[in-house]
């Protein structure tokens, strides 16, 4: 075996009192690693300093991946989505006080979207921060992330860290998932331990993800419900496309014949061209469906909380695996808590035993809507408008993903988050990442970096140009590790569009206003990649096809016109009040 442990120095003024005598000693650090092994962990994604440099040195000298970051949000980023494509937690490693705190958002974020990930961090020594004495780098970090993280946990002690990461990793993965914050101080980083003592705490956690299979009176009480119903629906939502159930969805869709509409991040667990695709009818469906079947979907502010255009009439099926989902926002009539796989599975076999009543007019009444609809959209994509519009732009875009199916497309920014959903059709299952339920900027060169890492895929991210600043020095990140990833930046100058205007007589810019004639293809020559700048439908099409095609790193500027784009997107009316003058 390699003798990895010569890194074995913290450096932070906690080395430990000796260097160990590989292999009759290792460290904490070494341990460390052992234990991520042993839970099947191939992937860091991370930015290292003191005191968990020599941990990544270590790490990856036993074989697992590293991906070093520019910003920790990023490596969050990645991990999270990294968990989220695969199923199993992805890992964040990030150095103490800022470092972890940059890192917590990304916790925090895969928290409220149900991505299983781990962030672990460096933390200095207890006793100065315990006495607020003014160590290096102190911060309770523990005390903090166990405010935004599924859970939080701190090891003070080397041996401990193989219990602690089994914890760690079954937190994250088990029940709702969710991100963990795994807390390691220093000292304990550095701790030294008998190899044969190590060795023998090692070990595999046995089912950490146990199937939670729903209770037969809750099935049956939702089969009763959906085959009173006249007209249903499904809604599909991340958690289904989490928990990688498209095979059941389908029977249960395809047997039953009620249509079904995706969330976001849902389209493509079936095709989103599907005859019983209602993606058209959102609110049809709210305002005409009697039984509506929410499939791993909360009933939060995406769907209005069960409110604004809901009719209260409506009643719900709601399969979700954590028990307090349920009755958040409204009644639900036939809760079915459990796994998914589980809960669908016991659907589909008792199937047979009930008679569906659905009015034969509900799907050809939807069908012909979604014409209509797709028939208006057409006319607008085929207005190759120049200086593009998000419309124009996307026409291209989705003429050339459309055709390759099986890219990965992350998404982030306002018009161009919304509109891009509205217009790229997706065919197969987790292929779509976008700024999620909290509908945040900054996700997009580490989703980027963990969906291509993850996958071995091909990523498209569609960034608008104040989205992609969030996380823009990333770019090199995808470079470094010559990903077949590209960037294509919506520039419309601006937060919304370039067009906003200062209220008051300040020479300033506005407060939406960014940069119309910045030409940021020219940080993809900074970092050796392929750079486009485009201005047209026709460039920006054979652009995105030969940089996809080049399965290397690429980034296109896509120049929009500075008018194209409302503010706030699909969603002004969440908006305190509108723009009021005011004079100083
Ligand atoms: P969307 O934003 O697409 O509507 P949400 O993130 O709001 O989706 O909802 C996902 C839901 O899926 C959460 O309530 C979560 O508890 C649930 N969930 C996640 N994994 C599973 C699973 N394996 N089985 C059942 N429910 C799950
Ligand atoms: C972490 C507020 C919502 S959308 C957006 C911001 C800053 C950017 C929209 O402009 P973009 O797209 O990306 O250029 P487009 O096509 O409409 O012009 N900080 C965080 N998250 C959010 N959501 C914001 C600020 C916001
Ligand atoms: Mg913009």
């Amino acid at each position: 075996m390699q003798d990895t442990t010569k890194n074995g120095a913290t450096g932070c003024g906690c080395k430990p009192a000796a260097e160990p005598k590989f292999p009759e000693q290792v460290t904490g650090m070494y341990i460390l690693a052992q234990a991520l092994k042993k839970v099947g962990i191939d992937t860091i994604y991370g930015l290292v300093g003191i005191p968990v440099t020599e941990a990544a040195y270590i790490a990856q000298g036993q074989g697992i991946r590293f991906l070093g970051f520019r910003h920790e949000q990023q490596a969050g980023m990645a991990a999270a989505t990294h968990g989220y494509l695969t199923g199993k937690p992805g890992v964040l490693l990030t150095v103490s006080s800022l470092g972890f705190m940059n890192g917590l958002t990304a916790t925090a974020n895969a928290t409220v979207n149900c991505y299983p990930m781990i962030q672990i961090s460096g933390s200095s020594e207890r006793e100065p921060i315990d006495l607020n004495q003014g160590n290096y780098e102190a911060l309770d970090q523990y005390s903090v992330a166990k405010t935004v993280a599924k859970a939080a946990y701190r090891v003070n002690r080397a041996e401990d860290i193989p219990i602690a990461v089994v914890r760690a990793y079954r937190t994250a993965i088990s029940g709702r998932p969710g991100g963990v914050y795994l807390d390691i101080t220093a000292p304990c980083l550095g701790q030294i331990v008998d190899h044969d003592v190590a060795e023998k705490l090692l070990f595999t956690p046995v089912d950490p993800q146990p199937a939670m299979v729903p209770s037969p009176a809750s099935v049956d009480r939702a089969m009763k419900l959906l085959a009173s119903a006249k007209k249903p629906a499904f809604i599909f939502g991340k958690g289904a496309a989490f928990a990688q159930v498209e095979d059941l969805l389908t029977q249960l869709v395809e047997k039953t014949g009620i249509p079904f509409y995706p969330m976001s991040m849902a389209k493509g667990l079936m095709p989103d061209k599907h005859p019983l695709s209602a993606l058209s009818c959102r609110s049809t469906i709210m305002e005409e469906a009697d039984v509506v079947v929410l499939v791993g979907a909360r009933l939060n502010w995406l769907l209005s909380r069960g409110h604004g255009k809901w009719s209260p009439d409506t009643k719900f099926i709601q399969l979700d695996i954590d028990p307090v989902e349920i009755d958040c926002n409204r009644q639900i009539d036939a809760p079915v808590v459990g796994d998914l796989r589980s809960s669908l599975e016991a659907m589909l076999n008792s199937l047979p035993s009930y008679k569906m009543s659905m009015d034969a007019a509900w799907v050809p009444g939807l069908q012909a809507q979604t014409k209509v609809k797709n028939a208006k959209f057409a006319e607008r994509l085929a207005v190759k408008t120049v200086p593009m519009t998000h419309w124009s732009a996307l026409s291209a875009a989705k003429e050339v993903i459309e055709a390759n199916p099986d890219v990965i497309l992350v998404n982030e920014g306002a018009n161009t988050l919304d509109d891009t959903r509205d217009t790229i059709d997706m065919s197969l299952p987790r292929h779509r990442v976008d700024c999620a339920t909290w509908a945040i900027m900054g996700m997009g060169m580490g989703s980027a970096v963990g969906a291509a890492v993850a996958t071995g895929k091909s990523v498209v991210a569609i960034e608008g140009d104040s989205a992609f600043g969030f996380s823009g020095m990333d770019f090199s990140t995808i470079c470094r590790y010559e990903l077949p990833v590209t960037v294509c930046i919506f520039n419309n100058g601006g937060i919304y569009n370039g067009i906003g205007e200062p209220l008051d007589k300040t020479t300033d810019p506005a407060p939406t206003t960014l940069d119309i004639n910045a030409r940021y293809d020219k940080l993809a020559e900074a970092f050796g990649a392929k750079a486009y700048y485009v201005t047209t439908p026709d460039e920006y099409a054979a652009a995105l096809k030969e940089a996809i095609a080049s399965k290397a790193p690429a980034l296109i500027d896509v120049q929009l016109a500075a008018d194209a784009g409302k503010e706030s997107g699909h969603i002004g009316y969440l908006n305190p009040a509108s723009l009021i003058p005011v004079t100083v």
